[in-house]
């Protein structure tokens, strides 16, 4: 978490996520960063965050693995950044960027000339060299099959680029993408969501918890003899299917030992 100045009590039992909520709402208010549905979005995955135990899963960490070894493996990743994933990490975005090569595009589904700008400053000031999707016309190429303003790509970015890493999304666009044959990973608290089903590599984990992870694990996987060959192999052996299956059995799991608890 990063750039909060409300005062929360330390000692709150919920401390953590009531700072996550005010941050966001700061991006939404002040910054006009954050779209209103973002904040619906933020409830909706707070809510499975609780059904998971607001921690990282075991098949969050194998998800983040497989999705490192995507980002060194392809020829032109890129990292698409939403309001909220702006709000939330842009620090820790533009560092996954320097260490993954990935190019930073600013893409938003309720797209506004005054959001695009803001999101770029904020990329900018946390530190990235580079922002796509802040073009003129000239660098626009549009998604076939798409409607929400998502379909509006950087032409040497979301639109040429071989695997992409979608946080918080909405499915429409990762169908179309996978359409276009790209390699989609995402970051979705929801298993069950459209998005989650039909990427390649689904993280059901907290962005804030996901982005730092990622990040650790492109610098684990950078730092390893044979770098490509334990990446293929990663990529290889990597079942998006039983992943979701897995998180999903986790939750079951929790739920039946919580409600044991509760007789
Ligand atoms: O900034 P924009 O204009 O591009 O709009 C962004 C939102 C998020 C409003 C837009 O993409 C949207 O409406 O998304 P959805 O369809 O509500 O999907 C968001 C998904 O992200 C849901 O499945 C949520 O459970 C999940 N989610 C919400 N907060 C988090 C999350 N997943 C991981 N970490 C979170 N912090």
């Amino acid at each position: 978490m990063e750039n909060e100045e409300i005062q929360i009590p330390t000692n709150h039992p919920r401390a953590e996520s009531l700072r996550i909520r005010e941050t966001l709402i700061r991006y939404w208010k002040d910054h006009h960063i954050v779209a209103d549905s973002g904040l619906i979005a933020h409830g909706r995955g707070e809510a499975f965050d609780y059904l998971i135990g607001e921690t990282t899963i075991p098949p969050a960490q194998e998800a983040t693995t497989a999705a490192a070894a995507h980002l060194l493996l392809a020829r032109k990743p890129v990292i698409s950044v939403n309001g909220n994933a702006a709000a939330l990490a842009s620090k820790e975005l533009v560092k996954l960027s320097h260490l993954s090569g990935a190019a930073l595009e600013v893409n938003l589904f309720y797209r506004t000339r005054e959001r695009i700008e803001a999101i770029g400053n904020l990329l900018y000031e946390a530190g990235a060299s580079k922002v796509l999707g802040l073009g003129d016309d000239n660098s626009h190429a549009i998604i076939p099959e798409l409607n929400s303003g998502r379909r509006i790509t950087d032409r040497s970015g979301i639109f040429s680029t071989d695997v992409v890493l979608v946080p918080l999304e909405d499915g429409d666009r990762t169908e179309a993408l996978r359409k276009l044959g790209k390699i989609v990973l995402t970051i979705d608290l929801n298993p069950l969501s459209r998005t989650a089903q039909t990427a390649s590599v689904t993280i059901v984990d907290n962005l804030v918890r996901a982005i730092p992870n990622l990040v650790s694990e492109v610098n684990r996987l950078k730092s390893e003899d044979k770098q490509e060959e334990k990446c293929r192999k990663i990529v290889d052996r990597y079942d998006n299917g039983r992943i979701l299956a897995d998180a999903l059995n986790f939750i079951q799991r929790r739920l039946s030992v919580l409600s044991e608890r509760a007789l």
